[in-house]
């Protein structure tokens, strides 16, 4: 427990769970169900889940059930230029993978989990670009995601990536995972077979004392992914739309992600969801074998 300014509720090991999901990432009505999943998917690895998000004005690591399910009516999404004023305004909010990042760093933890980190946005002349990317280029920790949320510019976003000096690592496949589906098309240079195989490469960053992060790339799990053609097409169509609508920046994403919902018929929430779970467990993985003794 702490009375700075945030309050940390967990004891090692655990993993950080990002927020953002809760209020805006995700439709209302299932919002809880993947908190919940996250949650278990960790704790089943002997690991604790903490969820970080603001709550009455205070930056808190290891949220409670009942804190998450208030939040879960909120719309906020804090990045890490918000948080200062949440506070100060006594306010409720989920994190994006950067807030959380940069609040899991306060508090110690090195590991996090997400389902997309957000990229370099499309049209590239929006000047949209993630501040997920930039909290990644200066907080040593290990991220795992399903790669980049598949609105943005993969391909972009990789390049930005590499010129930030974020470690992007394949978990058993030596391709960008395109979010709701396995391949994007873009080659990885380095492949991890297995949790064990993301701590040797953790131990050497740390080694060197690298500022970066290791982003931990998995692809969603087979049963509940989107084909590349499903997400695509649909991604065209809501891309499109959105356009149309003049929807612009922090409200892009959550207008797509809704969008494509309808488009697929709530294949790409059912792949959101196991994809969420799919990662919190491989995060809890690799912080149990960071945990053992080294020999
Ligand atoms: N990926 C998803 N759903 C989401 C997000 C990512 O599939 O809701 C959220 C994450 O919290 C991520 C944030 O950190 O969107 C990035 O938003 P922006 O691109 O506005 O920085
Ligand atoms: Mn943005």
């Amino acid at each position: 427990m702490t009375d700075g300014p945030i309050t940390v509720r967990v004891d090692a090991p655990a993993v950080a769970l990002e927020t953002g999901f809760l209020t805006r990432g995700l439709p209302g009505a299932v919002r809880l169900e993947a908190a919940q999943r996250m949650a278990e998917a960790v704790r089943s690895r002997g690991v604790e889940p903490a969820f970080i998000g603001v709550f009455r004005g205070q930056a808190i690591v290891g949220l409670a059930l009942y804190e998450l399910e208030l939040l879960a009516q909120h719309e906020e999404k804090l990045s890490t230029r918000d948080l200062p004023a949440a506070l100060a305004r006594h306010g409720y909010g989920g994190t994006t993978v950067a807030a959380t990042m940069f609040l899991a760093h306060l508090a110690g933890l090195t590991v996090a989990a997400t389902g997309g980190i957000g990229g370099v946005h499309r049209p590239l002349d929006s000047g949209d670009v993630s501040a997920d990317l930039y909290e990644l280029a200066r907080t040593p920790s290990i991220l795992v995601c399903s790669g980049v949320k598949a609105i943005a510019d993969l391909r972009a976003t990789l390049e930005r990536l590499e010129t930030l000096g974020v470690t992007v690592v394949g978990y058993g496949t030596d391709q960008l995972p395109a979010f709701w589906s396995p391949d994007s098309g873009l080659a990885l240079d380095t492949v991890a077979e297995s949790a064990e195989g993301v701590a040797e490469i953790w131990r050497r960053a740390r080694a060197l004392n690298t500022l970066g992060a290791t982003l931990v790339c998995v692809p969603p799990p087979r049963e509940v992914a989107l084909t590349t053609e499903e997400s695509e097409q649909a991604l065209a169509q809501a891309l499109e739309e959105s356009r149309v609508a003049r929807v612009t920046g922090p409200d892009v994403t959550p207008y797509l992600l809704s969008r494509i919902a309808e488009l697929t018929e709530g294949r790409s929430l059912r792949a959101n969801l196991g994809l969420l779970e799919n990662n919190a467990g491989v995060a809890a993985a690799i912080r149990r074998v960071l945990d053992r003794p080294q020999s």
